[in-house]
């Protein structure tokens, strides 16, 4: 390269480089930095100075004590108001001193309309926190913000808050990444316990921390807290009472006559760590443990030192049983760490790991908010929990597995293949143990695998017990897509708060809600319409989403053609049920979700075509509806959203002109069209299709 061409190129780089920080100069607004003393009077609640540690932006922080009941603190625009108008969120620096805390925010407008985000999980040291502004203006007038007040249900410690800031398009979420390097990781061959090194959170494993009067939550220990790799696993103390871990029914064993030895580390921080652990049976009937496990069946409870500290037992076992579970508890205060547990039988030689032969996987695209499959248009149609063998045939392509039954492996995998079902793997063990930088390493033995349709990365991650913040879903979603190219990433939030929905959207590549009438809305089924609309909304109309509803057996099958429907009409992309084992505790309601299967899978290519444009109006606000054209034809999708019947109704569709006809899917009745008006009744709950010509 000639001096001239360098010197040219060095402009254009430095040109570059200039346009770069300008548009980091448009993209963010600064709200609150601390630097001086003037902002406090804008502040007001639990008591808060100025500090200098911990700073993100200048060299000053807010310090809040929140030593008090109900601790809150308030920051107004003074007189003024905030313009969150065209900004994607609000975000803040937030450094925790004490323990994992929840906090709360609620934000009013000028004209004194609320909106509240709740329980985002702030971990001890640094956290970036955000708030989606899309949501906000689902309900405030974002350009007259007047204040925001965060408030938190469980008082203690200190938090340190900097930079809150409004920014336009998304920050990169690399504070997540781990600071250290992982320790050497303590290779046991023949172990018996999956994932004994919590490298993957709590893959494999499941945890309760209700026990006893208890409350405990879970997560990792890294850096110094963890002992062999990247992760231990942490029991956190909230309340004394007693909370565990312990191996999921993916991850059962059976003991056979023989010696086995246990061995694992663990470590105390905080005050009074105390921890026991157990075997236990998973089966009523047959030997008992003591009868059958003669030496350590389970430990005394125990003080947990500050260091780690290896553990070792002598499990004898005189008589064959299973399957079994390995429990660990946190009994007293503090976090309790557990890491490189091993379980293995003396003088057996281990197996030798499977090599599984590479498979071809199938490609799961999302284009023009439609998923496809292998480049078809797909409709996702499944149960939580099912086997694969009860779907065959069925209309029903797709299995989700919550953490009761556990991780599929791939023998599940292949059960699943040969029944022509997809499976949508569950790892939130990963992000719940706030691990999303370890997703890949825990698809990568499962992504070829045919039978994958998606990662559903955590189940319900807005929950209050175990919150995963949006970042960290975010993050694995990233991570994810940079090593498969094939498969979407989705996740169910709980929709008792549109925001839950919104603080999620774009976290994952398919948003979904999970609404229950039956149980817990007084059956009101008119429900799964209205979250459908609020998913749409969340994603701006671009992206598909899925609906969870139930398959309940204290249901009605009419109810179960609503909810169906109105989930269809109201624009799901994909729907699944909770749960098949409810559906078949009633003969009639299996019955009515394999009709609904069928009809649904002869539905297909017209509900997985694009919606029309063209207007329609009914004039009986019961009856929901979606226009669909496909192949040069209309069909129109209606349901009767009450359970009273619905006579006379009148439906306009006024780009059709003379005598048409409609053919009533799945009734065997033709209906007339008459200068694009349509007249039908409706039972309650009843749906019709039209396909019009
Ligand atoms: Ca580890």
């Amino acid at each position: 390269m000639r001096i001239k061409e360098k010197w040219l190129l060095l402009v254009f780089v430095f040109a570059f480089l200039l346009l770069g920080m300008n548009k980091e100069a448009r993209k963010n607004e600064l709200l609150f930095s601390f630097e001086n003393e003037e902002e406090l009077k804008f502040i007001s609640g639990a008591p808060h100075q100025i500090s200098s540690q911990h700073a993100t932006q200048g060299s000053k922080t807010l310090k809040i004590e929140l030593s008090q009941e109900n601790p809150s603190f308030t920051l107004t625009a003074q007189g003024k108001t905030f313009d969150f108008q065209g900004f994607d969120k609000l975000m803040l620096d937030v450094y925790r001193e004490g323990k994992p805390i929840t906090l709360n925010l609620r934000i009013l407008d000028q004209a004194g309309n609320r909106y509240n985000c709740w329980y985002y999980l702030v971990r001890p040291g640094f956290n970036v926190i955000e708030y989606s502004i899309w949501g906000m203006s689902s309900s405030l007038n974002i350009s007259q913000i007047r204040e925001l007040t965060f408030y938190s249900e469980e008082p203690s410690g200190t938090l340190f808050i900097d930079n809150i800031r409004l920014i336009k398009g998304e920050e990169d979420d690399r504070w997540l990444l781990p600071k250290t390097p992982p320790k050497p990781l303590i290779q046991t061959p023949g172990n018996i316990i999956k994932n004994g090194d919590f490298e993957l959170g709590l893959l494999y494993w499941g945890s309760w921390g209700q026990w006893d009067g208890g409350d405990y939550i879970f997560g990792s220990g890294i850096g110094e807290d963890a002992y062999s790799g990247q992760a231990s696993a942490a029991i956190i103390c909230q309340k004394i009472g007693r909370g565990g871990i312990y191996t999921s029914p993916s991850a059962f064993f059976t003991f056979k006559p023989g010696n086995y030895k246990l061995i694992f580390y663990a470590k105390g921080k905080g005050e009074g760590v105390r921890m026991f652990w157990i075997f236990l049976k998973m089966r009523e009937g047959g030997t008992s443990l003591d009868e059958a496990i003669r030496e350590n069946p389970r430990s005394e409870r125990f003080d947990v030192p500050s260091q780690w500290t290896k553990y070792e037992y002598d499990v004898k076992v005189v008589k064959e049983i299973g399957p079994l579970a390995l429990y660990f508890f946190n009994v007293g205060g503090g976090t309790l760490f557990i890491d490189a547990v091993s379980l293995i039988k003396e003088g057996e030689k281990p197996v030798e790991e499977k090599i599984t032969q590479k498979r071809k996987p199938n490609k799961v695209e999302i284009k023009e908010g439609r998923v496809f499959l292998n480049g078809k248009p797909f409709f996702p149609l499944g149960f939580y929990n099912a086997e694969p063998e009860a779907l065959k045939d069925t209309g029903f392509n797709l299995i989700c597995r919550d953490p009761g039954p556990g991780t599929p492996g791939r023998d599940f995998l292949d059960r699943c293949e040969k029944n022509g079902i997809f499976v949508s793997v569950n790892l939130e063990g990963v992000l719940r143990a706030h691990l999303p930088w370890q997703a890949p390493e825990a698809i990568k033995p499962l992504m070829d695998h045919p039978a994958v349709f998606a990662w559903y990365t955590c189940d319900e991650p807005d929950h209050a017990k175990w919150n995963v913040p949006p970042a960290e879903m975010r993050l694995a979603t990233r991570l994810i897509h940079k090593v498969d190219p094939n498969h979407p990433t989705w996740t169910v939030v709980m929709p008792w708060a549109d925001s839950n929905i919104y603080q999620y959207a774009d976290t994952v590549d398919i948003i979904a809600t999970d609404m229950y009438p039956i149980m817990g809305y007084n059956r009101e089924v008119i429900r799964v319409g209205q979250a459908t609309d609020v998913l749409r909304r969340a994603v701006k109309w671009q992206r598909p989403v899925f609906m969870v509803t139930e398959s309940s057996a204290q249901a009605t099958p009419e109810e179960e053609y609503a909810m169906t429907y109105l989930a269809i009409t109201h624009g799901a992309n994909g729907i699944l049920y909770w749960n098949y084992e409810d559906a078949r505790r009633n003969p009639l309601i299996w019955e009515t979700m394999l009709k609904i299967g069928k009809e649904i899978k002869e539905l297909t290519p017209i509900l997985t075509a694009p919606d029309s444009k063209k207007t329609i109006e009914v004039d009986n606000k019961n009856i929901h509806f979606i226009l669909k054209e496909y192949r040069g034809k209309y069909y129109l999708f209606t349901i009767n959203a009450s359970r009273e019947s619905q006579s006379e109704v009148k439906i306009r569709l006024p780009f059709l002109k003379g005598q048409k006809k409609g053919k009533v899917w799945f009734e065997e009745r033709e209906v007339k069209v008459e200068d694009g008006i349509l007249r039908d009744s409706y039972k309650g709950y009843e749906r019709h299709i039209y396909e019009i010509f």
